[in-house]
């Protein structure tokens, strides 16, 4: 039947229309058919819309209880994605990406070049992951860094346990007290980017949450959005204050951050530059080793969780 004359019923159970079940096509087949009656499978609107919706509300049914959340998706919160969904296909882990497009700084290589930089040993995380690089010695270079961000989101989105729910900001922390009287991070409240940035000219737009035993921040250094889940363990009093991001020295910088990857308070895990706004480190600029190398002791610090 043509499509507009599909009858509207009432209700709720309206089922989607039959599915054509074509055997698959191959481009060759396309190409025959250009000139004489290509078609697109039919479609109705509400079926796009299910299709997308019924999904997104499954998964935030799902992974309203999680067993970890990452709290962005830069190049440190997609390397812990990354070794997470490796070592464990059976844990449910959420990211939770405040921008529309996850990858944080990591789609050029710096300023506006394109090249990634990884001093050793770094470049293991790359063969890892099965992205080329050149040797230069010390250290090596990917041709495009969203050569390395591309190849890392789609290993993390094929996951079946990974969830990214992108434009959804984190804007506060749950807390719980325990029974010696200290705080520990039970969880993340989100909501959607656009809302948490309306906040002060629009009222009564309460956010959504996620429990969770473990949070892994990796939200970047102080910016509009950044370094957010230790200024807010600041403003409750959970460290006295932040150290504040030191100039740029390569050297110093990467090695810190790796080293000091920890959970910070009980439940909330540290990597990447969110931690050089905590301890006072300093930056590194482009390059990128330790913020992958991060992502991966994020990881391990989270799985000890799960070990015991
Ligand atoms: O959008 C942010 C980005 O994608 C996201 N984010 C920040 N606050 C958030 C919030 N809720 C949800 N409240 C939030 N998401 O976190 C991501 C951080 O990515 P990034 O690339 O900025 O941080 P990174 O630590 O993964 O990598 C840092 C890369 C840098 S900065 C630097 C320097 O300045 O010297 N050098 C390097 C290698």
């Amino acid at each position: 039947a043509p499509l507009d004359s599909v009858p509207l019923k009432s209700g709720f159970d309206v089922k989607p229309l039959p599915v054509d079940s074509n055997k698959p096509q191959t481009l060759e087949d396309m190409a025959e058919k250009w000139e004489q009656g290509f078609k697109f499978a039919p479609i109705r609107e509400s079926q796009v819309s299910r299709a997308m919706t019924r999904r997104y509300f499954t998964d935030l049914d799902t992974y309203a209880e999680s067993d970890i959340v990452i709290v962005g998706a830069g190049s440190c919160g997609l390397s812990a994605a990354y070794m997470l969904g490796k070592a464990r296909p059976d844990l449910k882990i959420a990211i939770i990406e405040a921008s529309v497009s996850p990858g944080g700084g990591a789609w050029l290589g710096g300023q506006l070049f394109s090249a990634m930089v990884m001093r050793k040993p770094a470049d293991a995380f790359l063969r890892d992951l099965g992205v080329p690089f050149e040797d230069e010695g010390d250290f090596v270079v990917v041709k495009h860094a969203a050569l390395f961000t591309s190849t890392l989101l789609s290993k993390v989105l094929s996951f079946p346990n990974i969830k990214l729910f992108n434009a959804t900001a984190v804007e506060d922390l749950i807390t719980r007290q325990t029974s010696d009287g200290s705080l520990r991070i039970a969880g993340v409240v989100t909501n959607w980017t656009l809302v948490t940035m309306h906040h002060d000219d629009q009222s009564c737009m309460d956010p959504n949450t996620i429990n969770a035993p473990v949070i892994i921040s990796t939200t970047g250094h102080d910016g509009p959005f950044g370094a957010f889940c230790v200024k807010r363990l600041v403003s409750m009093q959970q460290i006295e204050k932040l150290g504040g991001m030191r100039g740029l020295d390569m050297n110093t910088a990467e090695d810190a951050i790796v080293k000091r990857t920890r959970e910070v308070v009980p439940g909330l895990i540290v990597g990447g530059m969110e931690l050089s706004e905590v301890d006072g480190a300093n930056r590194m600029g482009p390059t990128f080793g330790a913020m992958a190398l991060s992502g991966v002791k994020a990881a391990e610090e989270a799985l000890k969780v799960f070990e015991e």
